[in-house]
């Protein structure tokens, strides 16, 4: 008989058909029943598929009493009760690596469209502005420091790139690694030495609002904020408050506190580039987390074992 899966997230098609003919699927995501199907399926599930941004409540697992595993699509699971799962030996996996290339682009690209202005140059021409003046002049990025916030996979990907234009890299983290870049022992000094702070580390309670007002006074006029890994790791009101009083130079957001609502304050900001959490989004890559995730279910359910088992419960 198939395993009985729940479904707590909106999946891509080309990873939930698979998924169908798998498993017996309940989703819990597009019903309006949902105590209703936790009371008909709940005690039969044995897999939870999520994203990489959703919450998974404990009261939910405590009503799912045979699950095994939790498959994540995407490579952050600052949603699931790591703790929790740990206790009721439940597998928690997610998809490194796959994405890895795709969310150092967009980190490159905000790079790019804050520090050389493209976002407001394009506004500029399709205003039609360019017959009546010239464009303003931007600062040269070669040269510049750019400071990443957690330099695991995707920081490491994203100090290449901006190396191979000519720019310095300082990163903080938990502790130095054997990498040719400059150490700092914490976010404020990383933060007063740089042009760009990227953030690339992992969400969840750690790095709640670590970014915040103070991070950002050390940044400074000369800095620009660029998140790429979780909106809650940055503190968005004193962020909005750093950007209006002119705090800090500007912000290249990709990713948001309360998805997909973002403040109005940034939203009214002309120097803050702001994306819809697109970090992944191409069909390759997109294509392959959910091969992975599907993988990690496949493997469980046929071997009892895991290709990407996240590091807390390796
Ligand atoms: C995805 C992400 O948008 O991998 C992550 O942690 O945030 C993104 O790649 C998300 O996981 C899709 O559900």
């Amino acid at each position: 008989m198939q395993p009985d899966i729940i479904v707590t997230a909106p999946l891509p098609p080309f990873l939930y058909e698979p998924l169908k003919s798998s498993y017996r699927c309940h989703d819990y995501y597009k019903t309006e029943d949902k105590p209703g199907t936790l009371e008909a399926a709940g005690k039969r599930i044995r897999g939870l598929v999520q994203g990489g941004g959703t919450v998974t409540p404990t009261a939910l697992l405590d009503a799912l009493p045979a699950l095994e595993i939790i498959s994540v699509f995407g490579v952050g699971y600052d949603g699931v009760p790591v703790n929790y799962c740990k206790g009721r030996k439940i597998k928690v996996t997610n998809t490194p690596d796959v994405l890895t290339d795709d969310v150092a682009d967009v980190a490159l690209g905000l790079i790019l469209m804050t520090g050389r202005g493209f976002v407001r140059l394009n506004r500029f021409v399709h205003a039609g502005e360019w017959p009546k003046r010239s464009p303003e002049l931007a600062t040269k990025l070669a040269g510049q420091k750019v400071g990443i916030l957690g330099l695991g996979r995707i920081g490491k990907a994203i100090a290449a790139r901006v190396v191979a234009m000519g720019m310095k890299v300082a990163y903080t983290g938990r502790k130095p690694q054997h990498v040719p870049y400059e150490f700092m022992p914490d976010l404020k000094s990383l933060a007063s030495a740089v042009d760009f702070l990227v953030v690339a580390c992992p969400g969840g309670e750690a790095t709640r609002n670590i970014v915040n007002a103070e991070v950002l006074e050390a940044l400074g006029k000369k800095g620009t904020l660029i998140n790429i890994a979780r909106g809650s790791i940055v503190d968005e009101s004193a962020l909005a408050a750093a950007l209006t009083a002119g705090v800090i130079k500007g912000a290249g957001l990709d990713v948001f506190a309360d998805e997909p609502n973002i403040p109005s304050a940034l939203l009214a900001m002309d120097n803050a580039v702001l994306l819809p959490h697109v970090g992944s989004a191409t069909r390759e890559t997109r294509q392959a987390m959910g091969d992975l995730c599907k993988a990690n279910l496949d493997a469980w359910f046929s071997q009892k074992k895991v290709l990407t088992l996240i590091p807390e419960l390796s």
